[in-house]
């Protein structure tokens, strides 16, 4: 391989893919490309984030950008769902000036590294492989001294016809050190659209997750392994964003932000006692929620507005098969302990697997029901194809577009049903599920009660979310958001 000219600016491309559904919630920043961008200019580079992806900016868009800016590497990310699109912007890339250098990271090329090289090593000259800030500035390093990139490790490239991937490097240890570009991030476009004058930011506090979900690709990206940042750091951080951006929300990018009690507390207790003040939306597990129940108080109290919870299944079989580590029973009182405390819970289903069939979903809805999470997903398994259910799914996996393994999209046929039915049961599932919620407003606090209505306003008015809900609200439902929105206004 030769590249002839020593690099130095570096275009962060985020891919113009939307799977439509959390974008209707609100504009979300690339945290991984912040931190990308901060080891880089820590190195002597140039970077320039560039979230393509929230602009909703299309390949023309972005090809004039790269055009503009004249860089001497475009570098994308790509979870599955995005692969198809990072892929065209490396591709533009190279059809734009041949000599830039193309890089990809995330967890999709992490895996598939092969079947990327097979069918596009004409215009991906690099993939980093795990985590980026580390490998990344090493390469560039590399090819700016004129070394042997076979040394770099955790990187894959073509060699004359061949994939070579070489050796995984370890994990960053101490996250603490990480530098952040924060200040190249745009940020009056990023909002969460349930909040009024809100400036939205995704803050990492911790990496990885110990749990092995079956179909999920965070237990294997991290190898199970997890670090945590300091509650110094993490909490300096909020501060920070607050004080010179304005954040007043931020979602935690983290698996699991609880895994450490003590170190969770003692955030918990920094929040509290300094005032931060900043909401904060994140996932969790259950087992960590139930372990808090002494200390639920604190996460009120150090605003904690939303908690996620991946409860996943209905049933002791499919969680046994999702390799989901908790009984129903244990989610129930999860969720039902994040509401004592008047805290969002929200919470996912995921449905079509192979023995679903039109009664076991709505069986699982009505147990959504008893579960009574504020807001509940209802997913279409992904067959990620580094996953350990694939070898299970692949069977019956019947659209093979990766831009579909989004979650919202069926793709894999139940024996038993079509995809459309299984599309229209999703659709029909959210439906039911957010007018049973409006129909029991009074049941909930005043708080939430303008929550709800902001949410089922924002889905019925989405028309994305809308076609895929099986069409629009009752009339009735429609009246009463309208009465509610002019009594709030009062
Ligand atoms: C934040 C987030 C989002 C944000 C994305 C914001 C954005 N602008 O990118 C929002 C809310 C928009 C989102 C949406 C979706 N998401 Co999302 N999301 C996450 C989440 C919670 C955190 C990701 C993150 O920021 N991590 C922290 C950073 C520091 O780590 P990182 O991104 O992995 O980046 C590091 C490395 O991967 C690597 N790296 C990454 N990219 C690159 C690029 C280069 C060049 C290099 C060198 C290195 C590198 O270096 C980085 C730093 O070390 C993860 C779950 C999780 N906890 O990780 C899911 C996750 C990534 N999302 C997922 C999915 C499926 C989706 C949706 C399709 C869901 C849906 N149905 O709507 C959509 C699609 C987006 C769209 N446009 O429609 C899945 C992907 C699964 C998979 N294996 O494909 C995940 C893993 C959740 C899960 N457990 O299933 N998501
Ligand atoms: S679903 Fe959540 S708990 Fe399970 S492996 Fe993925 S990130 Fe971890």
């Amino acid at each position: 391989m030769n590249f002839s000219k020593k690099i130095k600016k570096v275009l962060l491309i985020t891919p113009p893919y939307h799977s439509g559904v959390v974008e209707s919630a609100g504009v979300w920043l690339n945290v991984g490309f912040v931190y990308i961008a901060g080891s880089l200019r820590a190195a002597g580079y140039d970077p320039i984030y560039y979230d393509a992806m929230s602009h909703w900016d299309t390949l023309e868009v972005i090809g004039k950008r790269i055009e503009t800016e004249k860089p001497d590497v475009v570098a994308t990310t790509a979870f599955t769902a995005g692969i198809v699109d990072a892929l065209k912007v490396l591709k533009l890339a190279k059809e734009i000036n041949s000599s830039i250098v193309t890089v990809i990271g995330n967890v999709h090329p992490t895996f598939c590294y092969e079947e990327i090289f097979k069918d596009h090593y004409a215009y991906v000259d690099f993939i980093v492989r795990g985590e980026g800030e580390e490998t990344l500035v090493d390469l560039l390093n590399t090819i700016n001294a004129g070394g042997h990139i076979s040394n770099v490790q955790s990187i894959v490239y073509n060699d004359g016809g061949s994939t070579v991937a070489t050796p995984s490097r370890g994990y960053i240890k101490d996250l603490d050190t990480l530098p952040l570009a924060w200040d190249l991030v745009e940020w009056p476009i990023y909002t969460y659209k349930t909040m009024e004058d809100s400036r939205l930011a995704i803050v990492s506090s911790s990496r990885g997750c110990s749990q092995q979900c079956s179909f999920c690709s965070q237990q294997l990206f991290w190898k199970r392994k997890w670090r945590g940042r300091s509650p110094e750091n993490f909490v300096g951080e909020l501060e920070f964003l607050r004080d010179k951006y304005g954040v007043n929300v931020v979602m935690v990018s983290d698996e699991t932000p609880t895994l450490d009690r003590q170190r969770w507390e003692r955030i918990l207790d920094m929040l509290i006692e300094r005032q931060v003040g900043t909401k904060i939306l994140m996932e969790t597990r259950v087992d960590d929620i139930l372990r808090d129940e002494d200390i639920m108080w604190k996460y009120q109290k150090a605003k904690i507005d939303h908690v996620y919870l991946g409860v996943e299944a209905t049933t002791q079989e499919t969680l046994d098969i999702f390799k989901k580590d908790i009984k129903v029973e244990q989610s129930k009182r999860a969720l039902d302990l994040i509401n004592e405390y008047n805290i969002v819970s929200e919470t996912s289903f995921v449905l079509g697997m192979p023995d679903d069939t039109i009664e076991k979903i709505r069986e699982t809805v009505n147990l959504a029901r008893y579960y009574n999470p504020d807001l509940a997903f209802f997913l279409a398994i992904a067959p990620w194809p580094y996953s350990e259910i694939y070898p299970m799914l692949k069977p019956y996996i019947e659209v093979w577009d990766y831009s579909k393994y989004n979650l919202v999209e069926p793709v894999v046929k139940p024996k038993a049903m079509t995809l459309d039915e299984v599309r229209n049961e999703l659709g029909l599932a959210s439906k039911n599920f957010y007018m049973d919620k409006m129909m029991n407003l009074e049941r909930l606090s005043p708080e939430k009660q303008e929550f709800m209505v902001k949410v089922t306003k924002i889905i019925s008015t989405n028309s994305y979310l809308k076609e895929h809900m099986q069409g629009d609200m009752p009339e009735e439902i429609k009246k009463m958001l309208d009465k509610i929105s002019f009594k709030s206004k009062k």
